[in-house]
């Protein structure tokens, strides 16, 4: 798995810190049943204001989001970076700044530069500043695991969390140490975080990986909801009460903020598009997507609207403690990183909850091309592990299209480790099927169960064999039987298919376009009858055309 990078287009926000000028905009009552296809329900849901119960409302009251912000009138407006932009690194510091980068995998030179309670551009769109929350939102424990994370910019995500987050909904801050190895993240960061009374360092004795690291954090919070952030990234104005409104007016939801970005290279905070859904791909590669122009058109979508997402980045979201829980948490056989996300969207969406990005909620985050810390085993392994684990307990026969796109994979499913009890939690939970969560949360995902059916025809005579399925395990199906060799001289016959430990697949290049048999099924013997026991194997080559072989329709 590679890493989380936004390649959307991305905006230098304008210098000021100006906030938008105000448009007041009343959202219009939108229905938030689960979606059928990709309508409005699909991918947005009602904004704040349609939700309020009236009554309850009137009882309770709403002011608008609190634009508190300490650093709307910095210390040192002349200083690099302030109000987020760019800073070039001198010339006679380059050779300086190029060696410290892997500190990071970022310009370590300049973060060090730039003030740690730096001010930004505000970039919530317009009309974000007209919206109402609730007086009575619960308040949230912020828990931010590291691991060798750069002190300054450990320090700049601290500080834009106190310096923008209403300290009444503050219960804590707690900043989980992954066991890092770095002599200034001990007795420093302890002393330098003593003179915050909400922060608090808990250093973990050996190193957890950062799923079961959020999890150290998550036991001890206090607040009623938790709030995960990564330890590189910069609170926006405003940025808590719309993502703690949205957890108050559904418990079972998770809320994430727009993820915007602080420029790996100048340390410039850049706004990105709008309209975008966290998605994945096969097999289970996270992404975003934008919603196309005329979804937005046509539902007259607004800037403001709340975006419903099939799976989260996994970094920056909030959700109750108690439901956190109810869910079992993360599977804490998760290793280091990774996977994490997929696991906690599909168990969210499939055990009756909703996954939103909420675009009043703006989180500026560091995105590198690689991690800047060890990983104890194989990176790539861990990652693909943490997947398949993933893949197992969620995606029921979908499953197999997983492997289709990772296929080394198969032969590792050994090495996953015990899923009895992430199943039973899925059983106990009563979660709906992949199916259902293919059908109403991405019914946009290409997930065909085969990849080719219909009649196999050899190329070079045309002939058709039988009815086959080409599978994602490379079986050729024909219901419950497969095309296997047999005998000595190596002729085909039909056998029940078996389980997964199958040693029957078949090597199929298949391009709908151009669609070829490159190994297996070789020379016929009668070119007039049925694939099965005439056809018999032969050395693969790639010329011979009584090996090429086409099916009915490529998926
Ligand atoms: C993304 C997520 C990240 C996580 C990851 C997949 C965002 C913005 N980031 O990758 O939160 O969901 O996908 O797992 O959505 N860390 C530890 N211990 C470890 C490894 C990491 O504490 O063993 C910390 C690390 O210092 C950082 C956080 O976990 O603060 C996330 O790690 P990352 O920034 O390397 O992940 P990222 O942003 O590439
Ligand atoms: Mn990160």
């Amino acid at each position: 798995g590679g890493n989380l990078t936004r390649s959307q287009e991305l905006h230098q926000v304008p210098g000021n810190n100006g906030t938008s000028a105000t448009h007041t905009t009343t959202s219009t009552a939108a229905q938030r049943t689960p979606g059928h296809g990709t309508s409005r329900a699909a991918v947005v849901a009602a904004g704040t204001a349609p939700e309020l119960g009236g009554q309850e409302a009137a009882a309770i009251g709403t002011h608008r989001v609190l634009a508190m912000d300490v650093t709307l009138a910095p210390r040192d407006p002349q200083a690099p970076g302030q109000f987020g932009h760019p800073v070039a690194v001198p010339d006679d510091k380059q050779e300086e700044a190029k060696s410290r980068w892997k500190e990071g995998n970022f310009n370590v030179f300049l973060s060090d530069l730039i003030p740690v309670d730096r001010a930004i551009a505000d970039t919530r769109p317009a009309g974000c500043l007209e919206q109402q929350v609730h007086n009575d939102l619960p308040t949230t424990t912020i828990i931010m695991c590291f691991v060798d994370e750069v002190w300054s910019t450990l320090l700049r995500s601290v500080h834009s969390v106190l310096s923008r987050s209403p300290p009444h909904l503050l219960q804590e801050l707690i900043l989980v140490d992954d066991f890092s190895t770095k002599d200034y993240l001990k007795e420093k960061l302890d002393a330098y975080m003593s003179q915050f009374p909400k922060v608090k360092v808990l250093h973990l004795r050996e190193r957890h990986g950062l799923i079961r690291a959020r999890l150290a954090g998550a036991q001890v919070a206090r607040g009623t909801v938790l709030t995960f952030l990564d330890s590189h990234v910069e609170c926006n104005v405003g940025w808590l009460e719309p993502l703690l409104e949205r957890v108050r007016l559904r418990r079972a939801r998770v809320a994430c903020p727009v993820i915007e970005v602080i420029s790996d290279k100048d340390m410039s905070y850049m706004t990105v598009d709008n309209f975008q859904r966290g998605i994945f791909t096969w097999p289970m590669n996270f992404g975003w997507k934008q919603i196309p122009q005329e979804v937005i058109e046509k539902n007259k979508l607004k800037e403001t609207d709340i975006i419903r997402c099939p799976v989260m980045a996994g970094g920056l979201f909030s959700i109750e403690k108690k439901y956190f829980f109810e869910l079992g948490t993360y599977d804490s056989g998760l290793d280091v990183w990774g996977g994490e996300n997929m696991e906690l969207s599909f168990k969210v969406w499939m055990c009756g909850g909703e996954i939103e990005i909420v675009p009043c909620s703006r989180v500026g985050h560091i995105f590198r091309n690689d991690n800047p810390y060890s990983f104890p085993k194989d990176r790539v392994r861990t990652v693909e592990r943490n997947l398949a684990r993933v893949a197992e307990v969620w995606l029921d026969d979908y499953k197999e299209l997983f492997y289709g796109h990772a296929y080394h994979l198969l032969q590792r499913r050994a090495e996953l480790g015990d899923l009895s009890q992430q199943k039973e939690l899925r059983e106990r939970l009563q979660c709906r099927s992949f199916r259902w969560y293919l059908e109403n949360v991405y019914p946009d995902l290409a997930a065909p169960l085969v990849k080719a059916s219909g009649l196999l025809v050899n190329v070079a005579t045309l002939h058709g064999a039988q009815h086959f399925n080409y599978t994602w395990l490379r079986l050729l199906r024909h219901g419950e039987l497969c095309v296997v060799p047999m005998g000595a001289a190596g002729a085909l016959g039909l056998r029940p298919c078996g389980g997964w430990e199958s040693d029957l697949a078949w090597r199929h290049s298949s391009m709908a376009a151009r669609p070829e048999l490159v190994s297996g099924i070789p020379t016929p013997h009668s070119p007039q009858s049925s694939l099965p026991g005439h056809w018999p194997l032969g050395a693969c080559s790639a010329t011979n055309r009584y090996q090429q072989w086409r099916f009915g329709s490529y998926h």
